[in-house]
């Protein structure tokens, strides 16, 4: 009779985890056969340039010469798929090719995140040395930004004359830094990386109103604000992810105070639970009014941050409202208007931010209802996105019509979150790494 009965047990369990996985349509190889179906067509069309235009099937360099973006940006991508021969070409390209010595004028935070950050974890993951000699000569053409009166970067700098450009600058750009500069310092044990981005990071949060928040653009030279309009959105966004993830990394209380003070400020005059559910808008960043409803596809990038700070409530339910904005269309538009919950801006730029808060939220919470979003936004993507030679952005996605870009951040980061979302749990020890902005995971493997 006992032995009847634990065969029934048995063979409930059984038959409640077969249901399990057969609802489970996605899982992590089929995203690693995605990643190698967008890089196969890099290298058919675009080998050795910064990206590949997958509806022409031609190449494009983002400077008129080459910085092999798309290799540097998905080459740990690579190494956490385990996809061994292709992470080796990709290195080889790399190391024969990449050289900074180049007449060219760049902007420092897309090379900052993109090329310091991707040649920094290549080095912590593959461990050649040769990754890092070409990570501190990029920081060494870069440190020229941080020359203004205030200390906060200019947004272009000459790679060989070391000149610099355009005061006007935005709180993303000027404090999205500190990971990069700051684990260059650890590396090399050289100081000067680490005190200038992080003074940029100061000097930025020292402006912000008496009620605690930023405004939109700022000139580098004055310090006056030049738009005050406050958001958590493109532009400014990743300045308040630097903040929290800064202070984890490098243990800096000094940052853990601004994150802690700039996320009230954020939650008091930001959010907005008036539309059905929590949204994040726009204020003046004197007053505190609200200014507008817009929320969108970079503000996605939120859920995974308040998570990451400790407030998953708030996490899961802005996650949920990111979810109904894809939703709305059958895949993510830039922009809406919350308070309409209309688009107004109708592109889709294979961004990842979305996916990245449903990896973080399932990370703390083990809810299976984020890898059934992860489900949604796979299959959002390969209906809408995929081509015959990779994937394609979207210029409206109201009538699903592609655009000629595939922009690495694809590879590094809206694949990565994918494969990671729905891989084992030791693919990539959480705890022990902090992803920079585009997705490239930092280890702290110094002491001091
Ligand atoms: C990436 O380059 C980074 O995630 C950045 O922080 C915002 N924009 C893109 C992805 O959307």
């Amino acid at each position: 009779m006992i032995i009847r009965l634990l065969l029934l047990v048995l063979m409930y369990a059984l038959c409640i985890s077969g249901a399990q996985t057969q609802t489970r349509t996605v899982t992590h190889e089929s995203v690693k056969a995605e990643f190698l179906h967008a890089w196969n067509a890099y290298k058919q069309y675009a080998w050795g340039h910064d990206a590949l235009k997958p509806l022409s099937m031609k190449p494009h360099n983002w400077y008129g010469t080459s910085l092999l973006m798309t290799p540097v940006d998905a080459f740990d991508t690579m190494m956490l798929m385990g996809l061994k021969e292709e992470a080796a070409e990709a290195k080889k390209l790399i190391l024969e090719n990449l050289s900074f010595d180049k007449n060219i004028e760049v902007q420092s935070f897309e090379i900052t995140i993109r090329l310091l950050g991707g040649l920094l974890s290549a080095y912590q993951m593959d461990g050649d040395e040769r990754f890092l000699i070409l990570a501190e000569d990029l920081g060494n053409r870069l440190l020229p930004v941080f020359n203004s009166s205030t200390g906060m970067p200019y947004r272009f700098v000459h790679f060989q004359t070391g000149k610099i450009r355009d005061s006007l600058n935005n709180p993303a750009e000027i404090g999205t830094c500190l990971i990069e500069f700051g684990t260059l310092s650890k590396l090399t044990g050289k100081p000067v990386y680490y005190d200038k981005a992080k003074n940029a990071l100061v000097q930025l949060y020292n402006r912000r109103s008496e009620i605690g928040l930023v405004g939109s653009l700022i000139n580098v030279e004055t310090g006056e604000w030049v738009r005050t309009t406050s958001h958590i959105a493109g532009g400014i966004d990743s300045y308040y992810e630097y903040l929290l993830k800064a202070a984890l990394l490098f243990d800096d209380d000094e940052c853990r105070t601004m994150w802690e003070d700039a996320l009230r400020s954020v939650n008091e005059y930001l959010s907005d639970s008036t539309h059905g559910g929590l949204w994040y808008g726009q204020a003046d960043m004197y007053t505190g009014k609200r200014t507008g409803t817009t929320f969108g596809s970079l503000d996605a990038f939120f859920p995974a941050v308040l998570a990451m700070g400790g407030d998953l409530e708030r996490a899961a339910k802005l996650q949920e409202s990111c979810l109904k904005m894809w939703n709305l269309h059958g895949i993510e538009p830039e922009r809406i208007d919350y308070a309409k919950m209309a688009v107004t801006r109708p592109q889709y730029y294979l961004r990842p931010e979305i996916i990245e808060s449903a990896y973080y939220l399932h990370h703390y919470t083990r809810d299976e209802a984020y890898l059934k979003m992860g489900e949604t936004f796979f299959d959002g993507l390969v209906n809408h996105c995929r081509t015959e030679a990779g994937y394609a952005y979207l210029e409206d996605v109201v009538v699903k019509k592609q655009g000629d870009d595939m922009e690495s951040f694809f590879l590094a980061e809206t694949l990565k979150y994918l494969y990671l979302l729905f891989a084992p749990a030791d693919t990539l020890p959480f705890e022990d790494v902090i992803f920079n902005t585009e997705a490239h995971p930092i280890r702290k493997t110094w002491k001091y």
